[in-house]
């Protein structure tokens, strides 16, 4: 594995690429051109002035999170074709720059979502926690209202406000698609998208949905163990892989990650690790990423990657605002850095065997 660590980019994120440079064992960043739009070509000038600058750092990219999927790909509309060719342009000048693992997503409307992004915790410390009787009583258009009050004034990633201002048109756009379709229009998107990453050795790492199952009545299908199976099959190349995110597929106990891990061996490209606690089925809290804090095994997580050979860029994710850090909510410096170097302990012990 390859230690990395999520980085927003300079004027997007409160930690610098110095301080991510002297997290031990960290040496790459997964970045993204933070202000592009889902549906737009990135312009390669761009791509290169991020590589030379994380570069300068004495960092490389690891990877990209995310190339986000204009959701006309995702319904399936007659302009996904026109959406598609941009996304093969982005592909094709990230391979150019040598950057080979592209994570996405493909859950409508919503990016991950939260009841709360700052819960207080016993040490004072706070994390981001999902109700979903709390959810329950949300109304859907006010969601990024909701969001944004706890967000340090950051725009959180997944959250664009152009997107959000047109939610009650989203909804509509959806409003026939069922998991089958959801899953048909992802395999049309990879379908064509396949040769551009088989060209370049482009890895494609689909997120899991978080939470693990349906909010606010959209689809969802990469939430356990046989719906990522049925789509790695619709398009077996090896090309075709997953994140392997802990903490979504944890959010539902029921998932047995060890065996989902198994399940994936060689088509994980790329591993977010953190913790849960849970509380009551649909309700959690982050937790610090040390097993003994949340509800989650993280050696029994850490064995199946290092025993089926994962070797793609991993991270820590999520971690709680300790230390009176102000960063994005769940992005701070320091419990990430923490993270890390719990990781990075976990696996040195596995190699040490
Ligand atoms: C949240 C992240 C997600 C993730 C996307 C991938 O913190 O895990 O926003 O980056 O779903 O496209």
């Amino acid at each position: 594995m390859k230690m990395t660590f999520r980085w927003f980019g300079t004027g997007f994120d409160s930690v610098t690429l110095k301080q991510i440079r002297q997290i031990p064992g960290v040496k790459g960043v997964i970045t993204t051109l933070y202000d592009s739009k889902p549906g737009e070509a990135w312009d390669p000038a761009k791509v290169k002035a991020l590589k030379a600058e994380v570069e300068a750092s004495g960092l490389e990219i690891s990877g990209i999170e995310s190339v986000n999927i204009h959701d006309d790909i995702k319904v399936g509309l007659p302009s996904r074709d026109k959406y598609i060719e941009n996304y093969i342009k982005t592909l094709e000048t990230l391979g150019k720059e040598d950057i080979r693992m592209v994570c996405y997503n493909f859950m409508p409307v919503f990016d991950w979502t939260r009841s709360d992004l700052a819960k207080m915790r016993p040490d004072g410390s706070t994390v981001l926690s999902y109700d979903q009787e709390i959810i329950d009583q949300i109304n859907p258009d006010t969601m990024l209202s909701e969001m944004d009050k706890k967000a340090n004034g950051f725009v959180l990633p997944g959250w664009e406000p152009e997107r959000m201002a047109r939610i009650k048109e989203l909804f509509e756009m959806y409003k026939d698609v069922d998991d089958k379709k959801l899953l048909d229009n992802l395999t049309y998107f990879l379908k064509a998208i396949m040769p551009t990453c088989d060209k370049y050795d482009i890895n494609m790492a689909i997120h899991p949905d978080d939470p693990a199952w349906p909010v606010f009545g959209l689809p969802r299908i990469i939430r356990n163990e046989e719906s990522i199976g049925r789509m790695i099959k619709a398009v077996d190349n090896p090309h075709n892989g997953v994140t392997l995110c802990t903490g979504s597929l944890g959010s539902n106990p029921n998932n047995d990650i060890p065996a989902i891990i198994k399940s994936l061996k060689g088509r994980i490209h790329f591993a977010h690790v953190r913790n849960l606690k849970h509380h009551a089925p649909g309700k959690f809290e982050e937790a610090a990423h040390l097993s003994s804090d949340g509800s989650m095994d993280m050696y029994a997580l850490m064995k199946a990657l290092y025993d089926t050979g994962f070797d793609g860029p991993i991270r820590p994710d999520h971690g709680r605002a300790i230390w009176d850090e102000v960063s994005m909510p769940g992005y701070g410096l320091y419990d990430r850095a923490l993270g890390c170097a719990y990781l990075n302990g976990l696996w040195e012990a596995l190699s040490k065997r």
